[in-house]
């Protein structure tokens, strides 16, 4: 089925369905977060019962979207229509408990996303994997739908899904169509400089202090375009434990000319190093991870490895010569 089909097919199930239940991956994003939002207010707006499901709560980074919205954190008694399972490119990246309820209450699971997904996984499944992000599939759904329904409060969560997913417009992905749609958000009322701020402009000190212990611990390879920051144990500064204190400190790296591919070494113990990774287009660090047990996209990756923080970075820096 080709995905205007699919898509008109969707746009039936939502305007017969009567009660929903939108779900996104574990570990939720800014695209995760946005379009779940967007899409419980939304279906309200339609005259719907829409339940969301957010086992974890909603991020720090993401409060500020929420209001007086409540989330399900345990898989709900009642019975549902449709799931709407939003961003997600495998069932393995849903939370576990919700699999089961899926499954022992049969609900029909519609799959809208927009990652490389080599099984879709729904009973309908929508996958456009050249769109920004799955907030950007979500508007024009809605616009065909009902565009009177896209209220601020549905905007704006939307704006921030396509903002985070695209890097403030600036990943490869940022198409002419995601800058209509965003300009498109802005006259259904999102905010752009309020949403950035709130994002990117609201981190913790401490974190900063962390940014500058790691770069501090930098080592540049101008040869390679490699470099890596560190955050030895006895140096990283602790604070407020639901705030990650190593999300993004890895993504400077590629900031410095001349780099290709950086890397963050968290010391986690004695023998056991976290490794996060980034790198331009055209190297893949994804796979490079997986054959090393971890994981990831192609340009940002990760792996856990069974050695001190200095016999890991001699370990990488062996392993990525291979790769160059
Ligand atoms: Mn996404």
């Amino acid at each position: 089925m080709n995905s205007e089909k699919v898509a008109d097919r969707i746009k039936n199930r939502i305007r017969n369905g009567e009660r929903f239940i939108v779900a996104s991956h574990i570990e939720p994003d800014g695209d995760a977060v946005g379009s779940l939002l967007a899409t419980v207010r939304f279906l309200a707006n339609i005259g719907k019962t829409a339940s969301g499901y957010l086992p974890s709560g909603i991020p720090r980074r993401y409060e500020f979207l929420a209001n007086e919205d409540s989330f399900l954190q345990e898989t709900p008694e009642e019975d549902f229509d449709v799931a709407l399972i939003l961003d997600c490119s495998s069932s393995d990246r849903l939370d576990a408990s919700f699999v089961r309820f899926l499954k022992t209450r049969g609900v029909e699971r519609i799959v809208i996303d927009h990652h490389n997904n080599e099984e879709p996984f729904g009973e309908l499944s929508l996958v456009r994997n050249n769109v920004s992000s799955t907030g950007e599939i979500l508007l024009s759904l809605f616009e065909q739908l009902s565009p009177s329904a896209i209220t601020s409060d549905v905007a704006s969560p939307l704006y921030a899904a396509l903002l985070t997913d695209t890097g403030n417009f600036s990943f490869p992905n940022t198409s002419a169509e995601t800058l209509e749609s965003a300009a498109r958000l802005v006259r259904y009322g999102a905010q752009p400089s309020h949403i950035f701020t709130k994002i990117y402009d609201e981190l913790p000190v401490e974190y900063l202090k962390n940014i500058g212990v790691a770069f501090h611990n930098m080592e540049f390879f101008p040869e390679f375009g490699i470099m890596f920051v560190s955050l030895p144990r006895d140096e990283v500064v602790q604070f407020d434990p639901s705030f990650d204190f190593t999300e993004g400190v890895v993504d400077f790296t590629l900031k410095a000319r001349g780099v290709k591919i950086g890397a963050l070494f968290k010391q986690m113990d004695g023998s056991f190093t976290r490794v996060s990774m980034r790198s331009v287009e055209s190297i893949d660090v994804g796979q490079f991870a997986r054959s090393f047990g971890g994981g990831g996209h192609k340009n940002a990756a990760g792996m856990s490895l069974p050695l001190s923080l200095e016999e890991s970075k001699s370990f990488l820096l062996r392993q990525l010569k291979k790769l160059l």
